[in-house]
């Protein structure tokens, strides 16, 4: 689909939303939605999405307070019920800097059992 990635119209997450590309999910409510991530980087890897198309952290604010809240309210029982019962980690990427590919707020959440090594690579 062309258009501005950032747009709702465009958005890959917000057609998973509408249901008109299929997912994987885990959780669906009112305010989000986590399905499995389509390019695992560990065992456990899924992502938690409010519903609402808001392109990226810096767009986000306390109008989406519920949305993020619960975001981080149900990582820790989603991971264990997807496997990670020993520890987890959640990232959302921001922007250029943060190589952000999808342009709709995501919460990345990625398990073991393996740890799952550093948290950046060191430069030096
Ligand atoms: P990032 O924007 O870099 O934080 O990561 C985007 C993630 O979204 C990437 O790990 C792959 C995933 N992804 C992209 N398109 C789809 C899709 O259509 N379905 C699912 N389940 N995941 C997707």
């Amino acid at each position: 689909m062309s258009g501005d990635p950032r747009a709702a119209e465009s958005c890959i997450f917000c057609r998973i939303v509408r249901g008109e590309i299929p997912a994987n999910k885990l959780h669906e409510d009112e305010d989000v939605l986590a399905f499995h991530d389509v390019r695992p980087q560990a065992p456990v890897h899924f992502l938690l999405i409010p519903k609402e198309h808001v392109a990226t952290l810096y767009d986000a604010g306390m109008a989406q307070h519920r949305a993020l809240g619960k975001m981080l309210a149900l990582a820790g029982d989603l991971a264990r019920k997807a496997g990670a019962e020993d520890g987890f980690r959640c990232i959302i990427n921001t922007g250029r800097v943060g190589h952000q590919e999808v342009y709709h707020v995501h919460m990345h959440v990625i398990g073991g059992p393996d740890p799952v090594g550093p948290m950046l690579l060191r430069r030096r």
